[in-house]
């Protein structure tokens, strides 16, 4: 007897489960279920199969999606959604052609931020986190990748990551945690950048010993860290048994995409200025490209990660939303894809490989998300759409009829007429 069994599925999207993320032309395939059934019992998938065998399965409850699309949950593997205040006053400045860089070194941007998540309560925190938390399960996501940063000393990056930490107590999606104290020098180390450096490695093993963070990760950029200084601190978390992720090459070519090879990173972000010796080294690479062209959107610029040419090279791409205060301010993955579409040239299938499969190989989490296999957990999204094609081709509204996490009805639409 099954707890759920869903059955008149359209298209059941099932992407591979593989010891690998796919790489490249592997991107071009998913399995798709037409006239699908799916059972789940102890919240987990324990069947799946054609609608018209499914309906004579036993179980408590039964669910007639009608012909609409069933998917894995959505993977969103790179956030920054624990801050405080928000910086709305920065788009007139963008509007006025000041650099998002130019920004940050005059003490705003990230730094504007910083200064907002000091000034919050943990409790404070927790609330505004939970409200974008909640924001992004409404959008399909049903595990997501959350980053310190905004604290950039002791007391409140570890505020962040407790309440990540909490929030993980409280919510069902899954949350990945991941230590990024160098994403910016604050004002009181202006100058001594590798002294601030030093302080942060200095919180690693405190924040290994209570299991706060999974990842760490630094903002290597003009002005901010350095390849040297990345490396370092990457290396100093490896040591300790952090995962390693990298914003690497966001705004200007440094080097990052090499080095996060180099050091074999679980993923580098953004990479829309990767140089061709990046990417070529990438594509031997196990090393996920987590690509965010919303922030490339939100930024105005015209140059977006060269995505086509990464696939081509053999490269493991993911998508994500980079969802933060300043420079990508949404939760919402689906817009994502549909950038991903219109800005990357990205096909459907490699759309939904990005935000499944290879989303969760970039936050070392593909054994338990991203995926629907007999005896995987029931994160699974039933979508309000004719077929998997569909979703980034309609933009910028949100295309959930429900979410389920471990075959529980988290998140329902609003209206059902
Ligand atoms: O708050 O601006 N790029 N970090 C690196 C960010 C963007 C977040 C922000
Ligand atoms: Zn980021």
């Amino acid at each position: 007897m099954y707890d759920l069994l869903l059955f008149n599925i359209g298209q059941l999207l099932l992407p591979a489960s593989t010891s690998r993320p796919l790489k490249g032309e592997e991107m071009k395939h998913l399995q798709v279920i037409e006239k699908a059934a799916m059972a789940v019992k102890d919240g987990k998938v324990a069947w799946i199969g054609q609608s018209e065998e499914g309906e004579k399965l036993e179980a408590i409850s039964y669910l007639d999606v009608q012909g609409k699309v069933v998917s894995p949950g959505l993977v969103d593997p790179h956030t920054h959604f624990v801050f405080g205040g928000s910086r709305e006053n920065e788009l007139a400045l963008k509007q006025a052609g000041v650099p998002y860089l130019d920004i940050l070194a005059s003490g705003g941007g990230i730094l504007s931020t910083v200064q907002s998540t000091r000034n919050s309560t943990e409790e404070e925190l927790f609330l505004k986190s939970s409200f974008h938390l909640e924001r992004i399960i409404s959008y399909g996501v049903t595990t997501v990748e959350g980053k310190s940063g905004y604290g950039l000393d002791r007391e409140t990056e570890l505020k962040q990551l407790k309440v990540m930490k909490k929030l993980q107590e409280k919510y069902p999606i899954r949350i990945v945690s991941t230590f990024l104290g160098p994403h910016a020098v604050p004002p009181e180390f202006k100058g001594k950048s590798d002294l601030f450096l030093e302080e942060m490695i200095s919180m690693l093993e405190e924040i290994k010993e209570h299991s706060l963070a999974d990842y760490v990760d630094i903002f290597c950029e003009t002005g901010v860290f350095t390849v040297e200084q990345s490396k370092a601190f990457l290396e100093a978390g490896k040591k300790l048994g952090f995962g390693m992720k990298i914003h690497a090459d966001e705004i200007d070519s440094l080097g990052g995409t090499e080095l996060a090879v180099k050091v074999r990173a679980t993923s580098a972000d953004h990479l829309v200025a990767a140089s061709e010796e990046g990417i070529k080294q990438l594509g031997k690479s196990d090393t996920v490209a987590v690509l965010l062209p919303g922030t490339t959107f939100y930024l105005g610029k015209e140059q977006y990660a060269k995505a086509r040419k990464m696939i081509d090279t053999g490269v493991a791409v993911a998508l994500a939303t980079d969802f933060n205060p300043g420079s990508c301010v949404t939760e919402n993955l689906q817009m994502i894809m549909s950038l991903a579409a219109l800005k990357l040239n990205m096909s459907a299938e490699e759309i939904w490989n990005a935000v499944t499969v290879n989303a969760a190989f970039a936050i070392g989490k593909e054994d338990v998300a991203g995926t629907l296999t007999t005896g995987a957990q029931a994160d699974f999204v039933v979508w309000e759409i004719p077929n998997y094609q569909y979703l980034p081709y309609h933009f910028g509204v949100n295309h959930v009829h429900s979410v389920y996490i471990a075959g529980e009805k988290v998140r329902r639409k609003k209206y059902e007429l």
